[in-house]
């Protein structure tokens, strides 16, 4: 797989010791600026005991056709999950509809499935989404949690749910070599960090400030988002990031969007914080397994406040046929099922709307996530 790492790309700062709460909100929190962790932040953690197999000197990680130990140990204890999957279908064309398929399926066969499709090298599998932490609850009584919320993640507004079976953004990635993450923002513009277990990943991140160029009509901020730098930058050598008119694909500003791509290689038991309104895209370099959450506090709310305000507005574009359809068919109360619709087509979309939001906000002055003493201490 080409990486296409050029050294004159930004990179992202790599603490080699861990700071204070204090530093991370001043130096990175609040100016929004991306950094990654060390293990000593998660040093703690029973993943790393757990789902790591022993070494036993043969180990092997790296070989092409053998899926990483570690799948096989989540397998054992995670087995009854339904997990969420992505099967990059390998002999389809690159942009063909159907090279990629989603499917639901328990986590004992998502590994077998994936463990066969690294063998014959037809497909590679990719866990998504996948809500451990919020399953693992709800189907035992006695669990033995793989990780803790760091301290400097626990002013987290999004996972502060009030009961177990409430939707959260703590999940597990985990996927073969060469699956992916391609170009895309943060729902409503909220903060990630994520740790890496087994495995090394790529990075590709983009400021706010780049956002438009990465758009393929950067003046229409609903065009489509390139999908990944490697493709992009074969367009690029092909001289086809200009006009359609032109015989081009589009993309036209796509080198302003290269000049601001921060660039790095995470390592096992490296976290990384993404800042709010970053866009970025994921690669994993060997088969992989990392656990992330999504997270927002009171530094990026206004932000995550306004994006569900474009988020509104941009579904009530798309379905603006459907209005006048309901203003005709009820002129007095139409209103009432027009917002309802809107709202639960966002919902769906983005796993809150209004409700969901303000719900949450209520939620977190009422019961805060935790103590200032802790975060600090
Ligand atoms: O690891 C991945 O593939 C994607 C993770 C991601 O996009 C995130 O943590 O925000
Ligand atoms: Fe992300």
């Amino acid at each position: 797989m080409d990486q296409g790492t050029t050294s004159s790309r930004l990179t992202i700062e790599k603490l080699d010791k861990l700071c204070s709460y204090d530093e991370f909100l001043d130096q990175y929190l609040i100016p929004n600026k991306p950094c990654i962790l060390p293990f000593e932040l998660v040093k703690e953690w029973p993943a790393f005991k757990e789902w790591l197999p022993a070494l036993d000197g043969n180990d092997d990680r790296e070989a092409d056709d053998f899926l990483d130990p570690a799948f096989a140990i989540l397998a054992t204890r995670y087995g009854n999950h339904e997990v969420p999957i992505v099967i990059e279908n390998l002999r389809e064309e690159e942009d063909s509809e159907d090279r990629f398929e989603r499917q639901e399926v328990h986590l004992s066969q998502a590994v077998a499935m994936m463990a066969e499709a690294k063998k014959t090298g037809n497909a590679r599998i990719y866990i998504k989404d996948w809500h451990m932490i919020r399953q693992e609850r709800m189907l035992r009584s006695d669990t033995n949690e793989p990780y803790t919320t760091p301290s400097l993640f626990a002013d987290d507004w999004m996972n502060n749910v009030k009961s177990e079976a409430d939707d959260d953004f703590r999940f597990c990635y985990a996927g073969s070599a060469g699956t992916r993450t391609v170009i895309h923002r943060d729902v409503y513009t909220s903060y990630s960090w994520s740790t890496n277990i087994v495995g090394k990943k790529i990075w590709r991140l983009f400021p706010p400030t780049a956002k438009t160029h990465l758009r393929q009509f950067p003046q229409n901020a609903n065009s489509e988002l390139a999908r990944g730098v490697e493709e992009m930058e074969k367009h690029r050598t092909a001289g086809k990031l200009k006009a359609i008119s032109t015989g081009g694909v589009g993309w036209p500003e796509w080198k302003k969007a290269m000049d601001q791509c921060h660039e790095v290689v995470q390592e096992s038991g490296e976290t990384i914080f993404v800042p709010s309104d970053w866009h970025h895209e994921v690669i994993n370099l060997t088969d992989c397994i990392s656990l992330n959450h999504n997270w927002c506090n009171s530094c990026n709310i206004k932000s995550m406040y306004k994006s569900m305000c474009e988020e509104v507005e941009k579904t009530e574009e798309a379905i603006s046929d459907v209005r006048q359809m309901m203003q005709e068919s009820d002129p007095l109360k139409w209103q009432i099922e027009w917002t309802e619709t809107v709202q639960r087509i966002v919902a769906a979309n983005a796993g809150w709307a209004w409700e969901g939001f303000w719900d949450m906000v209520l939620q977190n002055l009422e019961n805060p996530p935790c103590e200032v003493s802790t975060i600090k201490s």
